[in-house]
């Protein structure tokens, strides 16, 4: 009997000892296991005298109860303490500042497309793709440019090979769609040409161009000069006014150059924008139109000159140079 007394006590102690559910489960086995120390008791119960017995077994099953309660109890204090100690390990501050996305921005010359595409769009012009890398029957030919015209060394270009070349223009555009359209229509590209240019402020290599025509009955320069002002008005403001000036391209006749000014605007200079006219007879002709019946416009210019004007920016080489500097003012 002392020894049940004695063992009790010790796995009493123990379980109170126990620092965490992994000792705990130690002692449970050493004490109540198969071959615990107290699960051994019962094994000497034959030993005893009869009359001994019933309450030897009585006492053996007290000290189990006991010590099984005791576990339970303490099981349930640890578990809750290494509960507590888990969440303090794994607490999310949720207050924390996060980490700020690193997001681009769209380029200025792009957001200056995306505007005239918007805006052209919105006055019925049909956006077309053309390649950058043309025919030169599309670039000059095609655009009345008689063999050896002096007018195509103001756009001496790069040459691929005779029939190839980087476009000077995106008036290129034009033959590749008379080919394939019957008026009326309205259509306009933006994209990259180059040149061989000597570069300075406001001459690059390769810059962007818009350009745009239109055919349709009794269509005048009137049409142009107030497609052009809802054009440029829609880019830049309600007080721009376009100035036109006589020109000579060998696709327009009439043809001119046209700039804008803004009292708001690189203080209220004159900008040439580009150059425009009512296309030449001889196009229309060629590609099968009545010009008893049709006339039509078109118009070209270059991109960079808008961002220039609108945001004060006096060299246009400052768009290609990727200097992030200069790019995340547009942001
Ligand atoms: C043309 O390219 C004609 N295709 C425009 C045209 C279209 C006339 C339809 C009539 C009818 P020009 O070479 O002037 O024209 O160029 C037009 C505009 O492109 C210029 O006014 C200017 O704004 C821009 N540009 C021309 N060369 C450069 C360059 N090297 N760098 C930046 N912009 C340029």
């Amino acid at each position: 009997m002392e020894e049940v007394v004695r063992l009790t006590s010790l796995a009493l102690a123990a379980v109170a000892e126990a620092k965490d559910t992994a000792r705990l489960r130690e002692v449970e086995l050493e004490f109540l296991g198969k071959s615990g120390s107290i699960s051994g008791l019962m094994r000497g119960i034959g030993a005893l005298p009869a009359e001994e017995r019933k309450g030897f077994g009585e006492a053996v099953n007290q000290a189990r109860i006991e010590v099984e309660t005791a576990l339970v109890s303490r099981r349930r204090a640890l578990r809750e303490g290494e509960l507590q100690a888990q969440f303090a390990n794994e607490a999310l501050d949720v207050t924390m500042p996060g980490r700020a996305p690193n997001a681009g921005l769209v380029h200025v010359l792009q957001q200056t497309i995306d505007e005239i595409k918007r805006i052209m769009g919105g006055m019925g012009f049909e956006y077309h793709e053309s390649p950058e890398l043309e025919e030169f029957r599309y670039n000059f030919d095609a655009l009345n440019y008689p063999p050896n015209h002096p007018a195509m060394d103001e756009q001496d270009t790069f040459y691929i090979s005779d029939e190839v070349l980087l476009r000077t223009q995106c008036t290129a555009l034009q033959g590749r769609v008379f080919e394939q359209r019957k008026p009326p229509f309205r259509v306009f590209t933006v994209g990259r040409t180059f040149r061989n240019e000597a570069v300075d402020r406001t001459h690059g290599h390769t810059f962007y161009q818009v350009d745009a025509f239109m055919v349709d009955e009794g269509i005048s320069m009137a049409h142009l000069k107030g497609t052009l002002a809802a054009f440029v008005r829609g880019m830049l403001g309600d007080e721009v006014t376009v100035r036109f000036r006589p020109d000579f391209f060998p696709f327009v006749e009439p043809g001119v150059d046209y700039a804008i000014s803004s009292p708001r605007l690189f203080d209220g200079r004159w900008v040439e924008l580009g150059g425009a006219g009512l296309i030449h007879n001889n196009i229309l002709r060629r590609y099968g139109i009545d010009t008893e019946r049709y006339s039509g416009f078109a118009f070209g210019l270059g991109v960079e000159r808008m961002p220039m004007m609108k945001h004060g920016v006096d060299d246009l080489r400052y768009f290609f140079e990727n200097d992030l500097r200069f790019l995340r003012q547009f942001a």
